[in-house]
């Protein structure tokens, strides 16, 4: 209907045992709730649900070190790689309705078994790439992109439910967007390798439109691969996506925040991505929660081709009187 055809794989991961607080196992079910497969319908996109996965229950989860139920996100990832697969075998853009953050190691994995090298783009508050020993807080969703990249790999060490992990992402194929709350630890590693980051300050300081722009002129140097999107709901601000486990005061605003979701989509390469971190627990009022999901649910059909000028159909007539 608007511009190319496209569908949405979409697969609901309730998973919780990234970070400590209960709830945001409950955003697959809410962002649905809200409508999203309806409002993704309305605008030309072919859905198939693939509904929830079950994730195993790990006894005996005791921390390895400084890491938090490692056998719990470990396992549950796996399973998330198999799912990702199997949408991209379908020929669906995967969409991973987490859930916390660690989950985009699996998408990242499943979606890069798939179809090979990808470009990764995180917008976000925190850079989640600390890594099993530079944790501050021993919570796996802040390290997730450690796991992935090829780069890290002699800094890692494999933990129970891990082993099936392959790094399969290029430093120099990650952008990051947001960043406003960056551990030490995860500075110094983006300084290490690299990273090409803009933090909440660069958007500040050239316009979305610049960094939007400056992002796929550095992913596409070389070759176009297929991007991953993964969006932390808390690179919104606060004032407009409360609902999360670990809000950050100046953060994007709505405008930047579906922006960055338009701009991926018209590069015609957007292939998976991830929204995460939606906690309807942590509003604290009705409006909360409804603000949060929404803007979870307009990020999305921004993903899927949704344009804030408007359309037409193609044979439309102007009425004469
Ligand atoms: C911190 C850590 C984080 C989200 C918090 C915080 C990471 N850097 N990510 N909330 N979504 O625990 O590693
Ligand atoms: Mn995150
Ligand atoms: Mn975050």
């Amino acid at each position: 209907l608007h511009q190319q055809v496209r569908s949405a794989g979409i697969i609901g991961a309730p998973f919780s045992k990234g970070q400590p607080r209960a709830g945001v196992e409950t955003g697959p079910d809410q962002i649905r709730a809200a409508g999203l497969l309806h409002r993704l319908q309305e605008q030309g996109c072919a859905v198939k649900d693939y509904g929830n996965l079950v994730f195993e229950d790990v006894v005996g989860d005791h921390p390895v070190g400084r890491v938090k139920r490692a056998r719990a996100v470990g396992s549950a990832n796996q399973r998330l790689s198999e799912a990702v697969q199997a949408a991209k075998k379908d020929g669906h853009t995967s969409v991973m309705l987490g859930g916390d953050h660690s989950l985009a190691i699996g998408s990242i994995h499943g979606h890069s078994a798939a179809v090979g090298e990808l470009s990764v783009v995180w917008v976000d508050a925190h850079a989640d790439i600390n890594t099993p020993l530079t944790t501050p807080t021993g919570n796996i969703h802040g390290q997730s992109m450690s796991y992935v990249l090829h780069e890290l790999r002699s800094k890692v060490p494999v933990l129970p439910n891990f082993s099936w992990i392959k790094p399969c992402v290029s430093a120099k194929d990650l952008v990051y967007i947001g960043l406003r709350e960056v551990d030490p630890g995860e500075h110094y590693i983006l300084k290490l390798l690299g990273v090409k980051v803009f933090s909440i300050s660069q958007v500040d300081q050239l316009g979305v439109g610049r960094v939007m722009e400056e992002t796929c002129d550095y992913l596409f140097a070389k070759v176009k691969k297929p991007i991953h999107l993964s969006y932390d709901i808390d690179a919104i601000d606060p004032s407009v996506t409360p609902a999360t486990g670990t809000p950050v005061v100046g953060g994007l605003t709505y405008r930047e925040g579906v922006y960055i979701t338009e701009y991926i989509c018209q590069t015609g390469l957007l292939s998976a991505v991830d929204m995460v971190e939606v906690n309807p627990l942590r509003g604290q009022t009705e409006q909360q929660v409804q603000s949060t999901v929404n803007t979870a649910i307009d990020l999305l059909l921004g993903c899927f081709g949704r344009v804030r000028e408007g359309y037409h159909p193609s044979d439309y007539h102007l009425p004469e009187p």
